[in-house]
């Protein structure tokens, strides 16, 4: 599938009409999404934001440091992590959607694999859909069209448990390509509309440091698709075995390689610090490049 071909398919969708924040993120602004883990084990933050006065408080701290949307999950995939059942993820996630819809101004999105709580959150006032299993569940392709909400479709190698053992490509950047552009077909053949897809590369997810520099490195290749891309490097291992630092003192190396991101394409980033990626879009903004 090349990427014209993709882009011609992406006249074809059926689906409900244009959601608001579809235009939005196609504005040619990159834009930053803020993380909000509503997990008790998540790699970065250790699960500081699990109960729901926290995990408000904080989705309103992001928002009032600048963040244009919110990512909220329910499910921690760091290696290893047990999946929580569907009602522990409902009970995590839709309380948090529901409270920080009627505070925060801000559109929110749910980082969510189960249709089940991809509508739950929808319903309770969530404009979007993050799936690190790019809609491969049954019934979530059908629920992401019905909803009518923008969904960014995430490239894995294997699953959460079993990721980052011996993670091997041909070509890292050919296969995870060809993997987004089949989940862009998928969708727009489910009657998603081709304006509410975003894809994304999925850094540290099933991929050795090798892998994920060489995916910044060609980032173009995956905008080339004609989708808006969304990076998540926040904090991650591959900023940490670069730099050699622990995951609190990693925010130098993730802004450098939010800046490598955006200059390559980019249009959102999922990022823990705001205001400071923030400032990295208002230099890069006031020269014209950004
Ligand atoms: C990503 C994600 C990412 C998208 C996580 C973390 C690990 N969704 N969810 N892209 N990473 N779309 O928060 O660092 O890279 S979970």
């Amino acid at each position: 599938m090349t990427g014209t071909a993709v882009v011609d398919r992406a006249t074809a969708g059926t689906g409900p009409s244009t959601h608001p924040l579809s235009r939005v993120l196609r504005a040619g602004r990159p834009l930053v999404c803020g993380i909000l883990n509503v997990t008790p084990d998540s790699f970065s933050d250790g699960g500081l934001f699990d109960s729901l006065d926290r995990a408000v408080r904080h989705g309103c701290a992001l928002a009032a440091e600048g963040a244009d949307l919110i990512d909220i999950g329910g499910e921690s995939t760091r290696p290893g992590a047990r999946p929580p059942t569907l009602t522990e993820e409902l009970d995590r996630v839709v309380p948090v959607v529901e409270a920080l819809a009627g505070q925060a101004t801000v559109p929110l999105s749910v980082d969510t694999s189960r249709p089940e709580v991809m509508r739950a959150a929808v319903a309770a006032g969530a404009s979007m859909v993050n799936d690190v299993r790019a809609l491969q569940r049954p019934g979530a392709l059908a629920a992401v069209a019905e909803l009518g909400v923008p969904v960014c479709l995430m490239h894995m190698q294997r699953a959460p448990e079993t990721m980052q053992e011996d993670p091997r490509y041909q070509d890292v950047v050919a296969e995870v390509r060809a993997f987004l552009a089949e989940r862009v077909v998928a969708c727009l053949d489910a009657g998603v509309r081709p304006e509410n897809l975003v894809i994304d590369p999925g850094f540290g997810f099933g991929k050795t440091l090798e892998h994920n520099v060489a995916l910044l490195a060609s980032l173009d290749a995956f905008t080339r698709l004609g989708f808006p891309v969304m990076v998540g490097l926040s904090r991650k291992s591959v900023v940490g075995q670069l730099t050699g630092r622990t995951v609190g003192d990693r925010l130098p190396g993730s802004l450098a390689a939010a800046l490598v991101a955006v200059q390559r394409g980019a249009s959102v980033l999922r990022v823990h610090d705001v205001a400071a990626t923030r400032d990295v879009l208002t230099v890069l903004a006031a020269v014209g490049t950004a």
